[in-house]
């Protein structure tokens, strides 16, 4: 008997992965976690339907999360990450012994529990010593931050159910006051393909753009997420993300699988009907 996850991109086309074997279901406060070992991408992370990550493509998203902002500024030493409960994104900041500290807050403790647990590829740093996790509302952390951190990174889900709050103005009006003055925020920004994806690609920008005096957006080729093609928020108080990228960052030496500064200069290139929806924002 085969079992597949289906995830539905739009009423019409939908993406599916053969299960080989689930591992754990459970409803937190929050949402329902899912979590399947596949043939075909290794083991998968579910939330509430959708596809947060799998084994085999992770380190794409988590890499251009993490390294895009560090080459830009090699002095990032506190940073606040937003959601990100599997701990992808934590893994690739504590590759940076620069960094003195960085703050996790994630609404939902089960999800962590749960990577600890069954996901140790992206939980395994969440102990490093530097960190500090906070189980609280985004929203409600980063009211109460000001002039603290050098960079902010926000590792959501969806603009639906408990992601939300993290796509308000109000938000990044928080996430601006909670930065220093060359304080750049990267945020997971949607897929410009599908047009419910693309509407809230568009209103992300506008809120960012009207908030951040720079505010561009950046691309990679993500495979299990829907269209494949996915971009990322790169918005800043003062550092231009191809203009301030430093010359320093190859001479670290940390061994990346799809991140390089070649790239990092290409992925901020968009196609021209992205473009659009950024300009028609
Ligand atoms: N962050 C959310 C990606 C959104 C995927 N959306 C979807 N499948 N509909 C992923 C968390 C990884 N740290």
């Amino acid at each position: 008997m085969d079992l597949w996850y289906t995830e539905y991109y739009t009423k019409d086309a939908r993406f599916s992965i053969k299960i080989e074997k689930p591992v754990i279901s459970l409803e937190s406060e929050f949402q329902r976690i899912d979590v399947f070992d596949s043939y075909a991408f290794g083991r998968v992370l579910v939330l509430d339907g959708c596809l947060m990550l799998t084994e085999k493509d992770e380190f794409i998203y988590h890499e251009m999360m993490t390294h895009v902002p560090m080459a830009v500024n090699p002095e990032i030493r506190d940073i606040l990450v937003v959601g990100a409960g599997d701990g992808g994104v934590v893994r690739e900041l504590t590759r940076y012994d620069s960094i003195k500290r960085i703050d996790m807050v994630e609404i939902d403790k089960l999800v962590v529990d749960v990577c600890r647990e069954y996901l140790p590829q992206t939980a395994c740093k969440l102990d490093d010593p530097r960190v500090n996790i906070c189980y609280e509302d985004g929203l409600k952390f980063v009211r109460s931050k000001y002039n603290e951190y050098d960079l902010i990174i926000v590792d959501s889900t969806d603009p639906f159910g408990p992601g939300e709050d993290l796509f308000t103005k109000e938000f990044y009006g928080n996430c601006y006051k909670a930065l220093n003055a060359s304080g750049i925020m990267v945020n997971q920004h949607e897929s410009p393909y599908y047009p419910n994806d693309a509407l809230a690609v568009q209103r992300a920008h506008k809120l960012i753009k009207s908030v951040f005096p720079i505010a561009t957006v950046y691309q990679a080729h993500i495979p299990t997420y829907p269209s494949g093609h996915w971009l990322f928020g790169f918005a800043s108080k003062a550092l231009d993300p191809i203009v301030d990228l430093s010359a320093s960052w190859n001479s670290l030496g940390l061994k990346t699988r799809y991140y390089n500064t070649d790239l990092h200069k290409g992925c901020f290139a968009l196609p021209n009907y992205v473009k659009e929806l950024l300009e028609n924002a």
